[in-house]
């Protein structure tokens, strides 16, 4: 047995393991799938937690576990629903806990593998983005009603404009990997948007726009979707805490609308689609239309300029500091992710009347 059936070992799951090998495209854990020899016993994602990043994983956890039991308790008082594809169920340990931690201090945890779904890191249909809009819609209004408290914090700050602006300026005087001259463009894009940038966090920090339960990292490869391309599931629990409905609604509009990849070298390619925008906006309006308050929905286009925006100063952030967050392919990876992230601010910012127009139709 090597290493990883190993730790499989540790989790109560039937079925013998045929085998365990690398998983999916995130840029934060490490994902396998561990397919299991007898075809009526399922198959299973297991995942190394990155504990570098998350410094509260029991805490992370009890958060997902909350969140999971929570939408499984919905889904079971649906009629026709499959909770075992609709939501994600956590594999307890031979301890009866919720993950599990080696030796050498690493933490894992374990899920039901959801079959036959389909995950996109470009969306290329107006049908699709309808549907993701309608998953993270949804999510949001089937966990607003959590019980038990808040949800632990577990990036503190996750999408404080302010404080990543702040990382990034002194990461420049710092300049760690001799990278800060290369940069200067990029940064005089960043401060010369600041101002505009800050007005969510800002309504916010005032109490004018409400703290709900959100997911924060809405990545369009964060929702499953069935072989149909029907929304199925939304996946990647680890920054459901405390947000503004911005940041949902933000950071899918950032991946649901590129014409290209969020890390295209050709910035050609990279464009925000309208016809996206209005499709994804219907669907996550859709949910949550009616929960929303006027200034939430006011700000919603101005959310999804700050997506790309926050994510680019964030790599951004990263190359400059050599490179020690995300995952990266290559040298200048990360560079080339804020530059690709910037394009699509500007494509934004040309269509920033018609992204308003649309968001006023669909209230
Ligand atoms: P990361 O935080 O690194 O992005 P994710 O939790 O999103 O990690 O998982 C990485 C990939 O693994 C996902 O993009 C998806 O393709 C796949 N995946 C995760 N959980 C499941 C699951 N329960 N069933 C099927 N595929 C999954
Ligand atoms: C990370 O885990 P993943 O790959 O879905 C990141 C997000 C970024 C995204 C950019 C915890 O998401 O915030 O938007 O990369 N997650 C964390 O692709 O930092
Ligand atoms: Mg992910």
């Amino acid at each position: 047995m090597n290493e990883l059936q190993i730790v499989t070992g540790n989790f109560v799951f039937r079925g013998t393991i045929l085998s365990v090998y690398p998983y999916g495209s995130g840029h934060i854990n490490d994902t396998y799938k561990v397919e299991t020899v007898e075809p009526e016993c399922k198959n299973y994602i297991l995942q190394r937690i990155n504990h570098k990043i998350f410094k509260n994983v029991p805490g992370l956890m009890d958060n997902i576990d909350r969140v999971t039991r929570h939408i499984r308790m919905k889904l079971e008082n649906t009629p026709g629903s499959d909770p075992d594809r609709q939501g994600l169920t956590l594999i307890p340990t031979q301890e009866g806990k919720v993950f599990y931690q080696d030796q050498d201090g690493n933490f894992w945890r374990m899920y039901i593998f959801i079959e036959d779904n389909r995950s996109y890191d470009i969306v290329d249909t107006p049908e699709k983005a309808f549907e993701g809009g309608r998953m993270f819609g949804k999510f949001q209004s089937m966990i607003a009603d959590l019980p038990g408290g808040p949800l632990h914090e577990t990036i503190p700050n996750f999408h404080n404009i302010d404080m990543r602006l702040e990382t990034l300026r002194q990461t420049i005087e710092r300049d760690p990997a001799g990278r800060a001259a290369l940069v200067s463009a990029e940064a005089a894009f960043v401060w010369d948007r600041a101002q505009e940038m800050g007005t969510i966090l800002h309504l916010g920090q005032q109490g004018l726009i409400p703290q709900r339960i959100t997911h924060n990292d809405t990545k369009f490869n964060n929702v499953l979707l069935d072989q149909n391309d029907q929304g199925l599931c939304v996946i990647d629990l680890d920054t459901v805490m405390p947000g503004y409905v911005h940041y949902d609604f933000g950071d899918s509009i950032r991946t649901s609308t590129n014409t290209g990849a969020e890390d295209d070298a050709d910035l050609s390619r990279v464009e925000m689609d309208i016809n996206l925008f209005e499709a994804y906006t219907k669907g996550f309006l859709q949910e949550t239309r009616s929960t929303l308050t006027p200034l939430e929905l006011e700000y919603l286009p101005l959310a999804g300029k700050l997506f790309p925006y926050i994510i680019g100063v964030r790599f951004l952030t990263d190359y400059v500091d050599g490179d020690n967050y995300f995952k990266i392919k290559h040298e200048h990876h990360n560079l080339q992710r804020a530059r690709a992230q910037f394009k699509l601010l500007e494509s934004m910012e040309g269509q920033f009347e018609a992204m308003k127009e649309i968001v006023r139709r669909e209230v």
